[in-house]
């Protein structure tokens, strides 16, 4: 395996870069993280970014010799080249319901949510009420999903990448859109199981702002 830096591309309050932190966090690999301003200068969209990533968003990430983009193929990659810990459960229907939760949250809320959105929907109004309609939807179908496949976590007992989805959008809803999770019981007991690891701790949204000393 080519040896190199490791370098992630993002934005300490973006759930999708919270996906890749956290998968690097739990398969212990030093990284640094270069922030990108997508809320208030917009440096995503510059040419400059758009040669890291060509969908001017984050996630991107350094690693191998090779940039990889999309949260979901990066956390792939390094499930696969660093196997330990695993995150993946051990059986195929294990893994299709992993990723049904995934696919759930990666295609089904958080693009709907994205704050890039917002310049397209007309009024802040109109943005919450659309994003809050489609993360409401969302998290009622994940609570259906989970109540098949949870122990303590999503997929029984083991932390999986579909944890690794939950937390960061489970997180952008409550503290966001200040979404109430008494609606949906189980992605709230996964939820809050979740958040005592050490795991989302030390890659949490504040703590990486802290370490970053992101001034707002
Ligand atoms: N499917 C992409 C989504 C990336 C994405 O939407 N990133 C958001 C932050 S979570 C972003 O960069 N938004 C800024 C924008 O849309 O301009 C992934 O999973 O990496």
């Amino acid at each position: 395996m080519v040896e190199s830096r490791v370098i992630l591309h993002a934005h300490w309050l973006s759930s999708c870069s919270w996906r890749v932190r956290a998968m690097l966090h739990a398969k212990s690999i030093p990284f640094e993280e270069r922030p990108v301003d997508i809320v208030k200068t917009g440096k995503q969209l510059t040419e400059e970014y758009r040669a890291i990533n060509p969908a001017q968003k984050v996630p991107a990430l350094e690693i191998d010799g090779v940039t990889l983009v999309e949260s979901m193929a990066i956390m792939q990659y390094i499930e696969d080249t660093r196997p330990e810990p695993k995150l993946m459960p051990d059986t195929a229907l294990q893994r299709a319901r992993m990723r049904e939760i995934c696919e759930t949250i990666v295609s089904g809320i958080q693009p709907l949510q994205n704050f890039g959105l917002k310049k397209h929907l007309g009024t802040e109004e109109k943005f919450l009420s659309f994003t809050k309609y489609w993360t409401e939807r969302g998290l009622q179908t994940l609570n259906d999903l989970l109540a098949k496949t949870s122990g303590a976590y999503c997929i029984g007992d083991q932390i999986t990448l579909a944890d690794i989805c939950l937390v960061p959008q489970i997180y952008n809803g409550v503290s966001r859109h200040k979404l109430d999770l008494k609606t949906y019981p189980i992605v709230s007991k996964v939820y809050e199981n979740l958040l005592k690891e050490e795991l989302f701790q030390a890659t949490h949204p504040k703590a990486t702002k802290e370490k970053l000393k992101i001034n707002l």
